[in-house]
């Protein structure tokens, strides 16, 4: 099979290194430093400071070679770092999908969080290896690693969803996921 498939893609099995934290056969791999997290974290001058001081990595995207086509069901698996900017978790960028469709996540290794927000709700799942967190359609969806050690997951999404970075900018996320004393602690946007 060719790198990056196109349609039709064969049958084939996935390996998930949970070692690695990869997928096998493998295709595109998108890694994410802080720099590309502009105006998402609350105190914008810890940000910069973070990213002036090396720009860390702050998560990685591995997928399998099933193209994000209509039809097909593409999964990547997230690796997102351990770390906080004044207190507030390291996450993912989040989305919202341009067509409104559902995805589901599997906890792989660490211990994190799914925040959801529609517009007007916030919903939020604890995520660790093997729990299951199930995104419906219209839940614009970002990823928190709440531990010590890195958290990671595996996605599986419709290929024509698409990713909404726009929605966020626009209406926000709702709330922020901040180290609290004992639990995670999520605080008004
Ligand atoms: C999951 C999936 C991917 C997504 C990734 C990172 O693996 O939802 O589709 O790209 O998380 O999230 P984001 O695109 O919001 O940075
Ligand atoms: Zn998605």
């Amino acid at each position: 099979m060719s790198q990056f498939a196109e349609q039709p893609v064969e049958p084939f099995a996935i390996s998930l290194d949970r070692e690695g934290l990869s997928l096998w056969p493998e295709g595109p791999v998108l890694t994410r430093r802080m720099s590309a997290l502009e105006h998402l974290f609350a105190d914008t001058v810890a940000w910069r400071i973070a990213v002036d001081a090396g720009d860390p990595i702050v998560y990685t995207v591995r997928s399998s070679p099933v193209p994000e086509l209509r039809a097909e069901l593409p999964q990547s698996v997230t690796t997102i770092l351990p770390g906080a900017i004044a207190g507030e978790f390291y996450m993912t960028k989040g989305h919202q999908h341009q067509n409104l469709e559902g995805e589901m996540y599997l906890g792989i290794e660490g211990t994190g969080g799914l925040l959801m927000f529609n517009g007007r709700n916030v919903r939020w799942l604890d995520m660790k290896p093997d729990t299951i967190g199930y995104i419906p359609p219209g839940w614009a969806h970002r990823s928190v690693n709440t531990g010590a050690e890195p958290y990671s997951f595996l996605a599986v999404y419709p290929g024509d969803a698409g990713h909404h970075y726009e929605w966020v900018r626009e209406h926000g996320f709702g709330s922020r996921v901040f180290r609290g004393d004992k639990a995670p602690q999520l605080l008004p946007y």
